[in-house]
């Protein structure tokens, strides 16, 4: 179970996913901020959009199939790393 303290962390990464503030992490903003984090790791930018995608796809299917993950859906899928 998340604590508090997990908790303010996963609102603090959600923040800086959702680049517009918009209050939910589009399928773009999440592929930029995984691109980013695999040029860091020199994974190549392919994979990086593939893992984007299949996470935006886990949030479709365990949550509102909206294309775009919200705070609660962003939870559940950290709770799976
Ligand atoms: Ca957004």
């Amino acid at each position: 179970m998340a604590d508090e303290g997990r908790l303010a962390k996963l609102q603090e990464a959600f923040q800086r996913f959702d680049a517009d503030g918009s209050g939910f992490i589009s399928r773009e903003e999440m592929r930029e901020a995984v691109i980013k984090v695999c040029e860091v790791l020199g994974i190549p930018q392919e994979e990086a959009i593939a893992e984007a995608d299949a996470m935006i796809e886990e949030s479709n299917a365990s949550g509102v199939a909206d294309d775009k993950i919200s705070f609660e859906e962003f939870v559940k899928l950290m709770d799976k790393y």
